[in-house]
């Protein structure tokens, strides 16, 4: 017989609910403030995937740092200056609507209390899927409801756990990125791909196949239904400066984003899907 699921419920705070999930194949921490992962460890070998800060903020009044937030319906910065970047629903308060455990692992998915907001016309439903077997898998689904297209971003902007950045290497990434740090100038991408100074780059191709390498580990992330990869790491002072990491963190983390960067306009009754598997 299956061994059953055990789920139990953990109050970070008073505005954060977070759902232990205790599965046959691995143990994972879902917060339902932004439908955010927070750790990821498969049992078959006991490594924990993901990186979430020590000084993560608990208060609800924003995105915690660390872990899957979930990016929607835009990416960065919006054009009014006045919004938060990375769209608003990681900073919401998500419901979960569905849950299936069987044979093949367990499965959740969840929708925010509402897909509307400031800075987005669009009238979309939004949910986040989640598989757990001995890999994570998300699914980040976008339908138009409405009668007239929208333009879309969105992304998993998974920050994950490394021994040591100044070990890790990337591999699968190939053509141009655009740099943020020098002016979104192009440039190629490096092989070997290694980390020794702030590094926050949008790669313009759909990369589906990737590696972080790190002190004999290697954590694998499978894309699809993106245009670019997202790799940032802050390195220390950008990271003393934020309220919620530590200086010297960012030797142990790495963001490798599956993303919607560069506008996808989804018609009436179109749905659209961005998925990154973790292994
Ligand atoms: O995805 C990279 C990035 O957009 C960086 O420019 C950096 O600011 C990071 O995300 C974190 O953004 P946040 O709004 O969560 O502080």
């Amino acid at each position: 017989m299956k061994e059953e699921t055990r789920i139990i419920h953990q109050e970070r705070s008073e505005q954060v609910e977070t759902l232990l999930l205790d599965t046959p194949q691995a143990i994972v921490e879902l917060s339902l403030f932004g439908a955010q992962v927070l750790s990821f460890i498969p049992k078959h070998d006991g490594r924990e995937r993901l990186w979430l800060s020590e000084q993560a903020l608990w208060d609800g009044s924003k995105s915690i740092r660390g872990g899957i937030p979930v990016c929607w319906p835009w990416f960065g910065a919006h054009t009014e200056s006045h919004l938060p970047a990375h769209g608003y629903v990681r900073s919401r308060r998500w419901e979960l609507v569905e849950y299936i455990d069987d044979e093949f692992g367990t499965e959740l998915a969840l929708q925010p209390i509402s897909s509307q907001g400031e800075g987005f016309d669009g009238e979309a439903a939004v949910e986040l899927r989640l598989g757990i077997a001995d890999s994570l898998t998300l699914q980040l689904t976008t339908l138009n409801q409405g009668n007239t297209p929208f333009l879309l971003n969105c992304a998993l902007h998974s920050y994950f756990h490394v021994a040591d950045i100044l070990q890790t290497e990337l591999s699968g990434l190939s053509g141009e990125y655009s740099d943020k740090l020098q002016n979104w100038s192009r440039h190629q991408t490096p092989a070997p791909y290694h980390f020794r100074e702030a590094t926050d780059r949008i790669h313009l191709q759909a990369a589906e196949d990737l590696n972080i390498h790190c002190q004999g580990h290697n954590t694998c992330i499978r894309s699809s239904g993106h245009d670019s990869i997202v790799v940032w790491n802050p390195w220390n002072e950008a990271a003393a400066a934020l309220p919620d990491m530590d200086a010297g963190s960012y030797r142990q983390m790495l963001c490798v984003e599956t993303a919607v960067t560069q506008g996808l306009t989804l018609a009436p009754g179109a749905r659209h899907q961005l998925q990154q598997i973790i292994l």
